[in-house]
């Protein structure tokens, strides 16, 4: 309960902030988007961790509040980069399966895409399987109206979910996110080694894209570049940074190496 009241107070006291991280482009090296992560500054409980209270937040029905702020401040940000005179990158958002239960979700994020005067094709939306599961029929609805105005969409953690492969063709997807788990021994573990060449292969048959997560290692990287991986994201080239910092980084040349 204490959590429960520090956590509605915390959207009053702005106490959340987004860590952003790249998202790189494998052939080149360039960044070509972001991840925006959320953290919570508690006065009293130092940096928390969105494991910490995306549950928590979901079941006092603050996620819909917290997760408009997310959409907002992380448009905001991306279009105040773009004004800035930075390369025009994607700027990817996670959804909450409540976030998505909304029905109103495709018109609140034209009014927000609008309101920040950002580009759709600026934005992308990160949904789990287990998001677009819940409710096939209506998740197609969802995601056909949201890429109808431009908008990137990728399946997070791909390969942990309830997977029906089925989806996958009836659903507008731009990307699958290769879960970590399956990256982390890539380069020792033949069975993890057949998944990821198996999900790129999938995903290049039906003209999505595919990125990595949890790139630790340059070991990982070869392995996914001899795969034909498209992108990856990982502390090989950075964690999640705060947005001063993202920005020394874009700005540092890092960006395009
Ligand atoms: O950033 P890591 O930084 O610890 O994120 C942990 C988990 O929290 C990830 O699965 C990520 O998808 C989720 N997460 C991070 N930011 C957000 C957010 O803004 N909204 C939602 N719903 N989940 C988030
Ligand atoms: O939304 P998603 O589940 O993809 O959240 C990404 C999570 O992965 C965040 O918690 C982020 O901090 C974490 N992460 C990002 N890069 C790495 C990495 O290279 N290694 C590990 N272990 N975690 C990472
Ligand atoms: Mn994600
Ligand atoms: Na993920």
């Amino acid at each position: 309960l204490a959590l429960e009241r520090a956590l509605r107070q915390a959207l009053e006291n702005q106490e959340f902030e987004l860590h952003y991280q790249p998202k790189v482009d494998v052939a080149s090296g360039a960044v070509v988007a972001m991840e925006a992560l959320l953290r919570w500054r508690c006065p009293q409980r130092g940096m928390v961790p969105p494991s910490d209270f995306i549950g928590v937040s979901e079941e006092i029905g603050l996620i819909i509040p917290l997760g408009a702020w997310v959409l907002r401040e992380a448009c905001r940000q991306n279009r105040a980069w773009q004004l800035a005179g930075m390369a025009h990158l994607r700027m990817a958002v996670n959804l909450s399966a409540y976030q998505f239960r909304q029905k109103d979700l495709p018109e609140f994020v034209a009014a927000v895409l609008k309101e920040t005067g950002m580009d759709a094709s600026c934005l992308e939306l990160e949904v789990t399987e287990s998001v677009v599961m819940h409710n096939p029929a209506e998740a197609a609805q969802i995601l056909d109206r949201l890429h109808a105005q431009g908008i990137h969409i990728s399946v997070d953690d791909f390969g942990t979910g309830y997977s029906s492969l089925s989806y996958l063709k009836q659903f507008r997807l731009d990307t699958l996110k290769i879960d970590r788990s399956f990256v982390r021994d890539i380069s020792s573990d033949a069975d993890d080694a057949a998944i990821v060449r198996s999900v790129i292969a999938l995903a290049h048959s039906l003209r999505l894209q595919v990125i990595a997560e949890g790139v630790e290692t340059e070991e990982q990287l070869a392995y996914l570049r001899e795969l034909g991986c498209d992108q990856y994201q990982g502390y090989l080239r950075s964690k999640p940074l705060p947005a001063a910092q993202f920005e020394a980084l874009l700005r540092s040349g890092a960006a395009d190496t």
